[in-house]
């Protein structure tokens, strides 16, 4: 696990917002694996919670440090998550996926009353789109959907892992989509989201209300 001071000073700082009794998304990261670690002492303590997890690689996390787990089949909307970013521009829209669970994350996101993000301050951005933009895509004709990608002006990569192609938690595969600096990223997410054999986009718009960031100045929690 990355043992950035920042990710973790983040990433603890954000246990300060769960309230007993809350449903949480937890979210996918090593931001968040600290945020997972800090929670799992308060529910030694007493603390009581549950939480949906938005990877597997999360869901080992929380069976490790004895956080209680849940699923949609109980649960259709959840108080907080909590979850990391690869890049965070000004208005609080997201570039996610660099750790392949971009799907999982925005279902568990999209469906959480309050969203805060835990972030080292170089994720901090003044337009999306340094960060090549992680696209899930359905493995069956992937070829042709990445062309189409490239007809809107971006170079994708198919996400290789170990020598072999990165098979994400839904069995899909991951385009990274260099867009070089995106002006829209509302629109770009809207345009991607009509191809077919997109599954879903890295860009998380308009759902995220407060940042966490530790750096330099120490540790900010910014409200949109
Ligand atoms: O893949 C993701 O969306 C993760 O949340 C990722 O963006 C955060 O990564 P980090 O916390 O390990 O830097």
């Amino acid at each position: 696990i990355d043992g950035d001071l920042n990710k973790k000073a983040a990433g603890e700082k954000a246990v300060e917002f769960i309230k007993d009794g809350m449903v949480l998304g937890l979210g996918s990261g090593s931001t968040v694996y600290w945020t997972l670690k800090k929670l799992g002492e308060l529910v030694e303590q007493g603390l009581n919670v549950k939480g949906i997890p938005s990877s597997k690689r999360t869901e080992g996390w929380a069976k490790d440090f004895n956080i209680p787990l849940t699923d949609f089949s109980q649960v259709q909307s959840m108080d907080l998550a909590i979850d990391g970013a690869d890049e965070i521009d000004k208005d609080f829209n997201l570039t996610k996926g660099g750790g392949g669970s971009l799907v999982r994350e925005k279902i568990v996101d999209a469906n959480s009353q309050k969203l805060i993000i835990v972030a080292d301050q170089s994720k901090l951005v003044s337009q999306l789109g340094k960060f090549p933009l992680p696209v899930e895509v359905l493995p069956f004709g992937w070829e042709v959907t990445a062309r189409k990608i490239s007809e809107m002006g971006a170079t994708p990569v198919l996400r290789e892992r170990e020598g072999s192609v990165f098979v994400s938690n839904n069995g899909n595969y991951i385009l990274d989509c260099d867009f070089n600096l995106i002006a829209d990223p509302g629109l770009l997410h809207k345009e991607l989201k009509q191809l077919l054999g997109v599954v879903e986009t890295g860009l998380f718009i308009n759902i995220t209300d407060t940042i966490i960031i530790s750096g330099d100045k120490g540790i900010e929690v910014l409200h949109k």
